[in-house]
């Protein structure tokens, strides 16, 4: 598939990114009224959140009607209008799909509901193990059974979300032509590519069988059919010079190579999340472990040399709309918060792979810190209370847990001025903003060079720039420092070398030889020549092939 190291793509988390109407939502002509700060950013791409018809229990990951716009979220013609808009700014736009599921209350479900075998093979409807016990032991991601009885069928249907999300049956050749012929009506609106939510679950085992060891995803995870239908959703739809992106969540290295091979016939790259696992006590989001940031680097040191190896694609993330701020989780909301935001966006994006900044991450936004249930919104959160509550924890320490994982944390809206409404809606909005819009906001970041706002432009200027950026060979060098993510990318014409202190403590570090060339960037004045980085220090320092440069001592 195509290769986007050049690319840089802007999450847009459609309900909390720009209200054009006052209804305290977001919506498309929000989006259109901010075109033109994206394009000062530097971005190539838009991905925006679901925006189709849904009754949102899940925010619009709960599809009723695939080529609607949700009135809420505007009309066609908005949409046609954004398209054109973002076309003359060099900006493509990414939709979302999700395929995995529909709402339940979408036509098909409701038809299948209604006694309709033909839909019934749309899902999965099965009998359960004996009365009162579902089918397989597998739990919802969003906890409980991932199975819901239906009295009047006297079967079970299979939900890996929600109860409103109903998995949808991809071996029924069916189903798959009418997912095709959503795509191509959306390519006929001219967008420039696709997001595949939890593309990597749609292939589920012949065999519903319990999961021994596990909450069901080791059976229902990479499943034996996946590269099969998605080579034939590329194929079909013609989607080889699109930008493509699957969410692959809780995969292996190995099937994202398949996925995302640049001489294959899949996908132009994957989302995988094991680096956004690393805080996870046994790999349970709800069970806070602090970070250690040697496993970190070892987790994206991991994903770089497989993905380089194997001569894949991946992106390049620290968040989206179901992640904690990464300012808050890996760097510092105090003291160094500026430099720690910095130090983090160094390391991440002149990686190899292709960015995806997350709305308000370029602002340097903290986790919203609700200390009330009230406050939250997403489902998944405030089921996550019940269970912790359930489970004997106290409601101070559920709301704790919540206040440093929801989901919620990073969908407050975008913080655009420090008036009462940040500048997101005229209206009352949607989720509570942080008050902390009063000093991190778009308007005063952009009238200082010193900002993280400013300094993600210039990352991604100098992605745009240079092609040993885009793609040079990575390397990691002083792999055993606890403290310090070092590495290099390699071109012909030069060499970076990007060295970031991701710790509040000084921290040194060690070269194989001394390190030449210019220092381009740095997050303090007076970058250091001795090897000793203060708390979040960061630099990016370019040697050119063949030139004489002093050497950094
Ligand atoms: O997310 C899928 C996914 O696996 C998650 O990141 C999930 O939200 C998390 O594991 C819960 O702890 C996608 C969407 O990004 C998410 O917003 C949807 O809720 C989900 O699919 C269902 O469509």
């Amino acid at each position: 598939m195509g290769a986007f190291g050049g690319a840089s793509v802007y999450q847009v988390y459609i309900k909390s990114f720009s209200d054009g109407h006052g209804s305290g939502i977001g919506d498309i002509l929000g989006i259109i009224h901010k075109l033109d700060y994206l394009k000062f950013l530097g971005i190539t791409h838009l991905w925006i959140t679901p925006f189709y018809v849904s009754p949102e229990i899940d925010n619009g990951y709960d599809v009723t009607d695939y080529t609607s716009i949700n009135p809420k979220y505007g009309t066609m013609e908005d949409f046609d209008l954004l398209i054109q808009e973002a076309r003359k700014r060099g900006i493509g736009v990414i939709l979302d799909m999700v395929f995995n599921h529909t709402s339940t209350q979408h036509p098909w479900f409701q038809k299948a509901l209604s006694g309709d075998t033909y839909y019934q093979q749309y899902y999965f409807f099965r009998k359960g193990k004996q009365p009162g016990v579902p089918p397989t032991n597998w739990s919802s991601k969003f906890g409980g059974s991932a199975w819901k009885y239906v009295p009047a069928l006297d079967k079970w249907y299979l939900h890996l979300f929600s109860e409103g999300q109903a998995d949808l049956n991809w071996d029924n050749q069916d189903v798959r032509k009418a997912i095709q012929s959503v795509l191509s009506f959306w390519e006929q609106k001219q967008v420039a590519g696709f997001r595949f939510d939890v593309i990597n679950l749609v292939s589920k085992p012949e065999l519903f069988t319990d999961d021994q060891n596990g909450d069901g995803r080791s059976c229902y995870t990479d499943g034996p059919h996946i590269h099969e239908y998605i080579r034939e959703l590329v194929e079909t739809c013609g989607l080889k010079n699109y930008l493509t992106v699957g969410e692959m969540s809780s995969t292996h290295l190995k099937d994202c190579i398949s996925y995302a091979s640049l001489t294959g016939n899949e996908l132009s790259m994957v989302f995988s999340f094991q680096h956004l696992k690393v805080d996870y006590a046994d790999g349970d989001k709800w069970r806070i472990q602090k970070f250690q940031p040697s496993e970190l680097f070892s987790i994206i040191d991991m994903w770089q040399r497989g993905m380089q190896e194997g001569n894949a694609w991946n992106t390049l993330f620290w968040s989206n709309h179901d992640q904690p701020r990464v300012v808050s989780r890996f760097g510092d909301e105090g003291e160094y918060w500026k430099q720690s935001a910095k130090s983090l966006a160094a390391m991440m994006y002149l990686l190899r792979g292709t960015p995806f900044i997350y709305q308000g991450e370029e602002l340097g936004m903290t986790n919203a810190h609700f200390s009330t249930l009230s406050s939250y919104r997403d489902i998944e959160s405030i089921k996550a209370y019940d269970i912790l509550t359930s489970q004997g924890n106290t409601a101070k320490n559920a709301l704790e847990v919540l206040s440093q994982r929801s989901r919620d944390n990073s969908r407050t809206p975008m913080q655009w001025d420090s008036t009462p409404h940040a500048g997101f809606s005229t209206g009352n909005p949607w989720i509570a903003i942080n008050p902390n819009h009063a000093w991190i906001n778009a308007e005063g970041e952009k009238k200082d060079p010193d900002s993280i706002l400013w300094w993600y432009k210039r990352l991604l200027l100098l992605r745009a720039q240079s092609a040993t950026i885009q793609y040079g060979t990575y390397k990691r060098l002083d792999p055993t420092n606890p403290s310090v993510f070092l590495y290099q990318r390699i071109g012909k014409e030069d060499t970076f070398t990007i060295i970031c202190n991701c710790t509040k403590n000084y921290a040194t570090f060690q070269l194989p030889s001394p390190l030449k060339g210019n220092v381009i960037l740095a997050n303090y004045l007076n970058p250091q020549k001795t090897g000793l980085l203060r708390p979040y220090e960061c630099l990016v320092v370019r040697e050119k092939k063949g030139a004489h440069h002093a050497t950094l001592s």
